[in-house]
């Protein structure tokens, strides 16, 4: 499955500063989407841009910070950095100068750590063409020959680069993640708690949850559906210990009670933003909810994209914080809620 949050493949650009990681992104698309001014340390956090690769097809590259980063700053970008390696299917090392030293035998050592396909693509070869001793050194420790690249003559290298790309590139890399296919295996039982109140549409279940049933059946497992006032009941008349249990967000405390403790609990929009978003992002930014306080004055934003229009739904918790203390700015409840 792709290590990403859609079927598409995930290339990863690696490297020192300065050495074109951007300059080759640009070059491998044709246009002219990241960013490459003279000065070195130009990409900070790592970038993820929807691309099409001539030869590939659509793809997501994300593009890293350099692995030679100093300073405080420096440190965190290359442990953001060092983070993307868990979420591409294929990193491409950018060297230059014929250098190969430290940081790049630990980024192929944290590559190999994570099973992850890579190439060494030796950039800026209009500069300086690749030594041999080099190449030998290369072939020899890692058993892959550094690929001759400029991002200056993209004309001249990208047809070997990309065909190098299209061979490493894993056919997991093109399947999607799909939504709890790496939470359960064949046979497992999973419950969903839906309820059915005024809310709930005519006749039909909402659309996560006929996603995730849907994902469910995908996966060879068995889906029980049940109200939130009926689960407790039935897990003690029947027995049966479901591996993960998800809920309608609306009824969470209700399900976390009826729910033994031993049975994961989630809810459905947890599941399908994990999919969709950046969850990672979401798994660090969510305790710093906990960390607000009465009385503290922040600016922020609560953005919500939500497929059906004019009905969107923020968490209660989070609109509380919103109205109680702090200045913001949530669309919420089908109505612009705005706090002063
Ligand atoms: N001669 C030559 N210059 C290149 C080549 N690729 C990139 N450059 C230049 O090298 C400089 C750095 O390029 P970037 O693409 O910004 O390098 P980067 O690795 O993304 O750098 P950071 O984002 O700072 O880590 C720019 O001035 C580019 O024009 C190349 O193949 N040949
Ligand atoms: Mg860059």
């Amino acid at each position: 499955m792709s290590k990403g949050r859609d079927a598409k493949p995930h290339i990863g650009i690696f490297g020192r500063r300065n050495n074109g990681k951007s300059s080759l992104i640009n070059a491998l698309i044709g246009q002219d989407i990241a960013i490459v001014p003279e000065v070195s340390g130009t990409t900070t956090d790592p970038v993820k841009k929807s691309v099409e690769i001539e030869g590939i097809g659509p793809v997501i590259v994300v593009d890293t910070a350099g692995i030679d980063d100093t300073g405080n700053l420096g440190m965190l970008r290359i442990k953001k950095t060092i983070d993307a390696i868990d979420r591409v299917d294929l990193a491409l090392l950018v060297i230059a100068n014929n250098t190969f030293g430290k940081e790049e035998e630990e980024l192929v050592k944290s590559f190999r750590e994570n099973e992850l396909p890579f190439l060494i693509v030796h950039n800026k070869t209009d500069l300086a063409i690749t030594g041999e001793e080099l190449k030998n050194q290369i072939q020899d420790v890692y058993g892959l020959s550094p690929i001759d690249y400029s991002a200056l003559e993209p004309y001249k290298y990208n047809p070997s680069l990309i065909q190098k790309i299209r061979e490493t590139l894993p056919d997991s890399a093109y399947k999607s993640r799909g939504l709890i296919g790496d939470l359960v295996k064949a046979g497992d039982i999973v419950l969903l708690i839906t309820p059915i109140d005024t809310e709930a549409p005519e006749g039909r279940l909402i659309l996560p949850q006929q996603q995730v049933i849907r994902d469910v059946l995908d996966n060879n497992c068995t889906a029980i559906v049940l109200k939130e006032n009926e689960v407790e009941a039935f897990l003690q008349r029947t027995g049966i210990k479901p591996v993960l249990a998800i809920t309608d967000s609306q009824v969470f405390q209700k399900a976390n009670a009826a729910v033994p403790k031993y049975i994961p609990l989630t809810s459905f929009s947890i599941v399908l933003a994990r999919q969709k978003g950046d969850f990672q992002a979401y798994l660090e930014g969510t305790p710093k909810i906990g960390e607000l306080k009465d009385g503290m004055l922040f600016k922020f934003l609560i953005c919500y994209c939500c497929p059906v229009p004019a009905i969107v739904v923020i968490p209660r918790r989070i609109i509380q914080i919103v109205l109680f203390g702090n200045q913001g700015v949530a669309f919420g409840h089908n109505k612009l809620i705005k706090v002063v």
